[in-house]
């Protein structure tokens, strides 16, 4: 266990970075992008300074309207379990132009070795921040003591070499929707006055540079690894290399395959927790802020391209809101070198360290070991519950300190994705796209029939439509649309269909999709943020704060969402349902109707 005081300094800047011929202008950790990789073991004490060297401006807009000022910047670790107090992990610092601030992290003792990252977290500004390349990743060493052999051979701190860290971005990208001020880098580097050429005229008069990158018909690509076009990695036949692949996107889900045959992939762990036993892929999808370990074998020499696929035979609506934003691209070959000894295969890792104790199987526990439940409902117009946050003076849910916790989360949107992240715990997946009564109970007619039900046990009518007809994947096929997996049926071929009993710290939520998570609320009382990492959706507003609060404490005076409306209805019109009566559970706390503050 280490206990060794690790003091690192990360300081935001604005700095040149260049892609092949081109160079622009983005916020960097120390002028790399990504920023420097931090390992650290569990029990240690990790000082960051951050101090940010960016400039004042005068571009103050309000949240929720367009970006604060992305000069302002702070610090989260991204799945790390740690307090979100002050000094530590709190998201609602911010560091101005000029200033800097010392964070105190105190991992402990029984923290799971696995891959994290660091990114700025200002609520307005962090898809252009994160998305421009604020990103790094946090390693938590395992201990050569106790990991299997296997996984210690492809695995730092032995055996560096085997490692490969992929943080996959969009660095490069300019602009989507050139009026959204969120969205549309040029224009607010062009208020800033960043030094860009984006804006500049092109000498053949047709257009700005901006022009000319967005135009499918140059075939520029955005996606970048590790900052970088197509960068190479190398193996040799038979060699096993571990992967730690972060999506440091914004908004893109990624499904990541490696293109040619004579690859395999085992995966590890998905946001930094061992899976409970290693198991083959073809494809690895991450929503903006999920990380994957994946080992790596390839068994012919030559050439394989990793790739991100956005195919018709996969499902569109993963890869984000907006269809022309589809895309497949390269992100980097795979170099297999011959091997000039005789033929072997270095094994993959068989086994995998067990969990800490607070990441124990929630699974199959009785319903009155369940201390409290609260619903988070995605819903239309970057809301969740029902409205937009604002700051996080109101938790919209209070809960005690280790206690067992189950949500019910939903995605009332027809066509769009959002991938939840809570911050603190991680948490387990207990059922994907049942649609039962969130309470847990049975659908009246057949349980297995994919219609989602509101808490009334009403049938949304969104739903309804898409589902209810035809339920075979990949047979069903209304427009743009493509069922996404239910955890009764055989789903091993649909890609970011997720096995029920794994962690995550962050979770694609499909349209119209649902499910159950449970977690322990561990040993960390505070605000603490749950937001959609779609970050422009966050940036608009789409998250809300709980709070966990010591043992014996009032969990009373949790304000819900306003409006007259709330989670698990149908409809943002609809009343909320007094769920209360008649659940034998406690502590529901949806169902409050206090206001006001
Ligand atoms: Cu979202």
């Amino acid at each position: 266990m280490g206990t060794t005081p690790l003091n690192v300094t990360l300081t935001v800047d604005l700095t040149p970075h260049t892609v092949d011929w081109l160079t622009i202008h983005r916020r960097t950790y120390n002028g790399e992008i990504p920023g420097p990789t931090l390992r650290v073991r569990p029990g240690d004490k990790l000082y960051i300074k951050l101090v940010n060297n960016l400039r004042p401006d005068n571009l103050v807009r309000e949240r929720g309207h367009g970006p604060i000022s992305p000069n302002i910047t702070n610090l989260h670790l991204h799945g790390m379990h740690v307090s979100p107090k002050e000094p530590h992990d709190n998201v609602f610092i911010e560091i101005g132009p000029g200033s800097s601030y010392q964070y105190e992290f105190h991992i402990p003792d029984d923290h799971p070795a696995g891959t994290f990252y660091y990114h700025h977290h200002i609520h307005g500004n962090s898809h252009f921040c994160v998305g421009g390349g604020l990103v790094g990743f946090i390693i938590v060493e395992d201990d050569v003591t106790t990991m299997p052999p296997e996984l210690s051979a492809i695995s730092c701190p032995l055996n560096c070499h085997k490692e490969v860290q992929l943080a996959v971005g969009t660095n490069f990208r300019y602009r989507f929707l050139p009026t959204d001020p969120i969205l549309s880098y040029s224009n607010l580097q062009k208020d800033l006055g960043d030094p860009s050429r984006n804006l500049d005229q092109l000498a053949s008069g047709t257009g700005t540079m901006e022009d000319w990158l967005m135009d499918p018909a140059n075939n520029v690509d955005y996606i970048l690894t590790n900052g970088q076009m197509w960068p190479t990695v190398t193996l040799t036949v038979g060699e096993v290399k571990r992967f730690r692949i972060l999506n440091a996107a914004t908004i893109e889900v990624l499904e990541i395959t490696i293109k040619e045959l004579g690859c395999q992939m085992m995966v590890l762990a998905w946001d930094g927790i061992y899976v409970d036993a290693p198991y083959r892929t073809r494809m690895v999808v991450l929503s903006g802020g999920a990380r994957v370990d994946v080992a790596v074998r390839c068994w012919f020499s030559g050439d394989f391209t990793m790739t991100t696929v956005m195919a018709e035979e996969n499902d569109p609506i993963l890869s984000s809101e907006y269809w022309q934003m589809r895309f497949d691209q390269d992100l980097l070959t795979l170099h297999v070198e011959e091997k000039a000894a005789v033929f072997d295969l270095e094994p993959f890792p068989t086994s995998l360290p067990a969990h800490p104790s607070y990441y124990r199987d929630l699974r199959r526990i009785d319903d009155s070991e369940i201390d409290g439940r609260f619903v988070i409902e995605f819903g239309p117009e970057h809301e969740v519950n029902r409205e937009h946050f604002k700051d996080a003076m109101y938790p919209r849910y209070k809960y005690e300190v280790g206690t067992i916790q189950e949500w019910y989360v939903i995605n009332t949107e027809q066509l769009k994705p959002h991938p939840l992240h809570i911050h603190v715990n991680h948490f387990q997946i207990i059922s994907y796209n049942e649609y039962t009564h969130p309470w847990g109970a049975l659908h009246p007619v057949n349980k297995t029939k994919s219609a989602y039900y509101d808490l009334q046990g009403n049938l949304c009518d969104q739903q309804f439509l898409h589902f209810a007809h035809n339920l075979d994947w990949p047979t069903s096929n209304p427009p743009n649309f493509k069922y996404h997996g239910h955890h009764n049926r055989s789903r091993d071929s649909i890609p970011g269909y997720i096995p029920l009993g794994e962690w995550r710290d962050t979770i694609n939520v499909p349209p119209l999709g649902s499910m159950t998570i449970r977690f322990v609320a561990d040993r960390f009382t505070g605000t603490q943020m749950i937001h959609c990492h779609n970050l422009n959706h966050v940036d608009r507003g789409m998250g809300l704060v709980v709070e966990v609060v010591e043992q014996g404490e009032s969990t009373h005076g949790a304000h819900t969402a306003s409006g007259g409306a709330y989670p698990g209805t149908c409809r943002r019109t609809d009343p909320y349902p007094d769920v209360v009566t008649g659940v034998s559970t406690t502590n529901v706390n949806v169902g409050s109707h206090e206001h006001g503050h």
